[in-house]
């Protein structure tokens, strides 16, 4: 663990989905038809999470990016709600990015908590700035989260934490349902539907918001070496998919099924949908567009 070059790798904790109270709810699926648990609040015991992934001394990475505006104008809402919901069970290490390292203020942190301020490069389209992410998570995976955390977590920095957001997110492969498609017909789902790009679907599971995904390390860095790859063949191509790197993170969950998928309750959207009774506790939410610091 965390040493000599060693990678690290994750004990197999799958056993711990097996005793959830699938029917606890009966208002909403909760598990998908290759029956991976789906997360919503009543089906799970936390502590349970919390005490099996400390004994096997699970801890996860996050990465954040907060180029440009988006420093100022979210990371420090982001890290302080981090602070008091994200893992707090575990060790954790932030990996922020950004192009001005030096306006990153110094946040204080829990135990076994630790931030890496690190350089990313603002791309003049901002399309650019959120599908390079998928280079720079896979680099940082290889280069040092593969040593240090089985688990490893890549967040929207435009997001609050408002609730428990914890060990019982963990698994092999993570997605999470868009707020605003998980309850509508599969037809209206925003793939991508031009057959040049290479994120092109004709029907899928779901549609997963690419604010938050997880899991493994060998897992992830998968997700992002696909995502990649299809981004980069798209521009020699000179055709870009309709939701960037979204449309293409759904592409890769439709060929290689997420084997736990997030309630919205993950990633909520209280700005347009507000209260839905199925949504009990809102975990996380988008951050409201801050026109007063975003600059265009
Ligand atoms: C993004 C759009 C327009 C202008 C600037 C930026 C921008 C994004 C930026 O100036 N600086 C920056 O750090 N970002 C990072 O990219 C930041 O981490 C942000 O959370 C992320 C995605 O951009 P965001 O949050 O403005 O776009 P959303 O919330 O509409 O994102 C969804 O769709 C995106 C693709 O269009 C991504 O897939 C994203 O993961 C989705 O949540
Ligand atoms: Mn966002």
């Amino acid at each position: 663990y965390d040493l000599q070059g060693e990678k690290v790798q994750a004990t197999d904790m799958s056993a711990l989905d097996k005793q959830l109270n699938f029917t606890a709810r009966l208002d909403v699926p909760t598990r998908t038809p290759w029956k991976a648990p789906i997360m919503w609040e009543g089906i799970f015991r936390g502590e349970l999470y919390d005490r099996a992934h400390l004994a096997a001394n699970s801890s996860v990475a996050l990465t954040v990016f907060a180029i440009g505006s988006y420093l100022e104008a979210y990371l420090k809402g982001f890290m302080i709600s981090a602070e008091k919901h994200f893992m707090t069970g575990i060790p954790l290490t932030y990996y922020i990015f950004t192009d001005t390292p030096e306006e990153v203020p110094d946040f204080k942190l829990g135990p076994e908590r630790t931030m890496k301020v690190m350089y990313a490069p603002r791309h003049s389209r901002w399309q650019d700035i959120s599908m390079m992410r998928m280079k720079t998570i896979s680099k940082v995976i290889d280069l040092q989260i593969s040593y240090k955390h089985p688990y490893v977590f890549c967040l929207d920095v435009d997001s609050i934490f408002e609730a428990r957001f914890g060990t019982e997110a963990l698994a092999e492969s993570v997605a999470v349902l868009h707020p605003h498609f998980f309850n509508q017909s599969k037809s209206i789902f925003s793939y991508d539907r031009n057959p040049r790009s290479k994120a092109y679907m004709k029907t899928g599971d779901y549609y997963y918001h690419a604010a938050l995904f997880g899991g493994k390390w060998q897992n992830v860095k998968a997700l992002v070496d696909f995502c990649y790859d299809g981004i980069m063949e798209d521009k020699k191509n000179n055709v870009e998919a309709l939701w960037h790197d979204e449309s293409h993170l759904n592409k890769y969950f439709w060929l290689n099924k997420p084997s736990k998928v997030l309630s919205p309750e993950y990633s909520w959207d209280m700005i347009t949908i507000k209260e839905r009774a199925d949504v009990k506790l809102p975990r996380m939410i988008w951050a409201k567009k801050r026109y007063d610091v975003l600059r265009t």
